[in-house]
């Protein structure tokens, strides 16, 4: 069957240089999973190969790293020492420093969980690494713990909240969708960065523009889904899209991959590990 035609304002991707190499596509580093969630960063990381990033590098927790490494043979994994809570200590920014200074760029939060140590990690990511950044799941809650102004960033910053996640970030644990979303945009707009406010018709706003995705069904109403799409944001920042192009043409081809695959799986049936094999199907309807 015929693709629909793209709608207008996506963001274009040209077609791939003969010569390029992995080089070309970007190195990305994603950062997160605990104990009893070590699917979520898995799922991004194998999402950011799906995406077309060059080489994937995931740094975790020791405590899971067997299980990461073996979700998937093509990204890499870096081994994280924890504190007794298991958590990554602050400390962990000089294990990590090597591979933030080789990266294109960071997405930090899937699964992390919640520490003093982790708020105070974050908060140092945040304001210094001076490269496209994503933050969400976890890493939405501590930047809501966190003193550090949205606008305090060293570089581009993407925040993916779901409305809970939103409701905490801005401290309003009432608000509903359409008052969301006008916070969403005065958000992007005062503290500069790309919000992407997810659920049925995500809105991606960088303050000034908006785009209201069409694609996508309750078939993603699934644990694991937004971690899959962590991960492919993070493989369009890696080659180098703007960061609201990243988030545009990442929850489209998201929500375009679960269209295809409920064709094959039913809504019910839809998991987040189904949904990476459908990104392919969506990367050809694109093209
Ligand atoms: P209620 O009561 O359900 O209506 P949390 P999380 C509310 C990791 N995961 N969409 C909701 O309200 C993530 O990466 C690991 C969703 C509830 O009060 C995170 O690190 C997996 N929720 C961590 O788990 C697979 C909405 O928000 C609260 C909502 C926690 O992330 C699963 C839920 O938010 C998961 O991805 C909306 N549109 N609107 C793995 N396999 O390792 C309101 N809510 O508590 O932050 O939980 O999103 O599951
Ligand atoms: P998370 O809650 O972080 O796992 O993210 C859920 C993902 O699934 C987001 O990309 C949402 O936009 C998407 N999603 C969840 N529910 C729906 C729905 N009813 N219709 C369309 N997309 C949805
Ligand atoms: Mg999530």
């Amino acid at each position: 069957m015929t693709p629909a035609p793209l709608p207008e304002g996506l963001p274009i991707i040209p077609p791939r240089d003969s010569d390029s190499h992995k080089g070309t596509f970007g190195r990305a580093l994603l950062v997160g999973g605990s104990l009893g969630m070590p699917g979520s960063i898995s799922l991004s990381g194998r999402a950011c190969l799906k995406g077309g990033a060059g080489l994937v590098t995931l740094a975790v927790p020791d405590a899971i790293i067997n299980t990461v490494a073996n979700f998937e043979a093509a990204y890499m994994t870096l081994s994280l020492a924890t504190d007794r809570d298991g958590r990554i200590p602050f400390h962990a920014k000089a294990c990590l420093q090597e591979k933030l200074d080789q990266a294109t760029c960071l997405g930090i939060g899937p699964g992390l969980g919640q520490s003093r140590g982790l708020t105070l990690l974050l908060s140092e990511l945040y304001e210094t690494f001076p490269r496209a950044m994503l933050i969400d799941a976890d890493g939405l809650n501590l930047l809501a713990q966190s003193t550090c102004p949205l606008a305090n960033a060293a570089g581009e910053r993407i925040v993916t909240p779901h409305l809970g996640e939103f409701r905490r970030l801005v401290g309003k644990p009432h608000l509903e969708i359409s008052a969301a979303k006008e916070a969403a945009i005065q958000l992007a707009a005062e503290q500069k960065v790309v919000v992407v406010l997810k659920g049925p018709q995500t809105l991606v706003t960088d303050g000034e523009r908006q785009w209201h995705n069409p694609t996508g069904n309750p078939g993603l109403a699934t644990g694991g889904s937004g971690d899959v799409l962590t991960g492919l944001i993070t493989a369009l920042l890696a080659q180098s899209l703007s960061a609201y192009d990243a988030a545009v043409l990442g929850v489209f081809l998201h929500g375009l991959a679960a269209d295809i695959a409920v064709k094959q799986t039913s809504q019910p049936g839809l998991t987040a590990t189904d949904l990476l094999d459908f990104l392919e199907d969506a990367w050809c309807d694109y093209s």
